[in-house]
């Protein structure tokens, strides 16, 4: 498998720094890395990590409902939710648990490209949109979204009517993020003035925008829900307004060239989806485990179906996990709905388009066939 050379990515580190708060992306430079300049064959993550015994995801800590840390100390979430499923399939193991099989690395949104390349972590699952240079000259393979997301504008209640109302206001982003070039290209095409208060995370943000520095708060829309309900008792009533600013697709990521690795957990994500939409849960994984209702079923859990008298062969998608790996991905966090209901529900985060497909949404995993 090819997977980057560590030692090529200080110029990509310096070069990053230097252009620090901005997410343009910056090109490696000659014979200096760069996904495929640098590439060579080398064993595959999925043998590292499972060699090593320990999965490390990046994360973030910040944004309540997908990655956040409570006043005890614990990292929970929609995201660190597909972590602890990566780290059920690549174990084979139906608990994993944090410290013993996956490790949570919080990490800025200015750095997360830096420090995957630099291999501070195996997998990127940190509200992070796929977008087109991210996938190229960032280096980094973007599994199936598990979160599709817009921006959208969050306001102290009675300020503003919409975002039309907000010419000339000051706005509160965070740097590094799709959300801050978003938010001159929305404003420019309405020929609206804004001055970016531009910060490095959400507590810095929260700070500002008790202060009166910020008259908006931009985001994902998903992650203005959680922030509001976190922090309405300190800010007063907040609004987020409908109009969505872009396109989110939120995926997890790991580094180019190794596809294996990508493969195996591209599985566990599809598998979570096909899951919800086929009625296997962390309930009834156990039961269909033994005497799967229907062969599409059988073939998402890795379990051989009666061919006539006979037992036919299980079924195996060949992505280098033990064809069960399903079974324990159920059983440590449930299917999609039920990760969804678990984290973003509470915080009035509705399925919209992350419905599945058979429901009027978009999410729509592949066939295990
Ligand atoms: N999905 C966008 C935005 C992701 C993002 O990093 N959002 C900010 C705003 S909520 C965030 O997570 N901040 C928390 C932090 O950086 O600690 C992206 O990939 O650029």
């Amino acid at each position: 498998m090819r997977i980057l050379r560590r030692s090529t990515l200080l110029v990509a580190v310096l070069a990053l720094l230097a252009a620090a708060c901005t997410d343009e992306p910056e090109p490696a430079a000659e014979g200096e890395g760069g996904a495929e300049g640098q590439a060579q064959e080398q064993e595959s993550l999925l043998q590292v990590v499972q060699d090593r015994g320990m999965l490390r995801c990046g994360v973030n800590a910040t944004v309540p409902g997908f990655g956040f840390e409570s006043a005890e100390g614990v990292i929970e979430g929609f995201d660190i939710d597909f972590c602890k499923a990566f780290a059920a399939a690549v174990f084979a193991t139906a608990d994993p648990q944090e410290g013993e099989h996956f490790e949570l690395v919080p990490i800025d949104a200015d750095f997360r490209f830096t420090a995957l390349r630099d291999g501070q972590y195996d997998v990127l699952v940190r509200n992070t949109t796929w977008t087109s240079s991210r996938d190229g000259t960032e280096g980094v393979a973007f599994m199936h979204p598990n979160y599709y997301d817009g921006q959208a504008m969050m306001v102290r209640e009675g300020e503003f009517e919409s975002i039309d109302d907000m010419d000339g206001t000051a706005v509160c982003v965070t740097a590094g993020t799709t959300t801050e070039l978003n938010l001159a290209d929305y404003f420019g095409e309405r020929g609206m003035d804004f001055e970016p208060v531009v910060l490095e995370d959400n507590d810095q943000i929260l700070e500002a925008f008790n202060q009166g520095r910020c008259d908006g708060w931009t985001s994902d829309r998903s992650q203005l829900a959680g922030l509001k309900s976190q922090f309405e008792g300190e800010t007063g009533p907040l609004v987020i307004f409908d109009d969505i600013m872009s396109k989110e697709p939120l995926a997890p990521g790991v580094l180019d060239g190794d596809e294996e690795w990508f493969d195996a957990l591209n599985m566990v994500v599809n598998g979570i989806i096909l899951a919800e939409e086929v009625e296997v849960t962390s309930e009834n994984v156990e039961q269909e485990s033994s005497g799967p209702s229907t062969p599409g079923i059988g073939a998402l859990l890795g379990v051989p179906v009666e061919e006539g008298e006979e037992l036919g062969v299980a079924f195996d998608p060949g992505v280098g996990l033990d064809p069960t790996f399903m079974q324990n991905v159920l059983a440590a966090v449930g299917n999609y709905g039920e990760i969804f209901d678990r984290h973003l529900t509470p915080i009035d985060v509705e399925r919209g388009i992350n419905a599945l497909w058979t429901d009027g949404g978009i999410q729509y995993a592949i066939p295990f066939r």
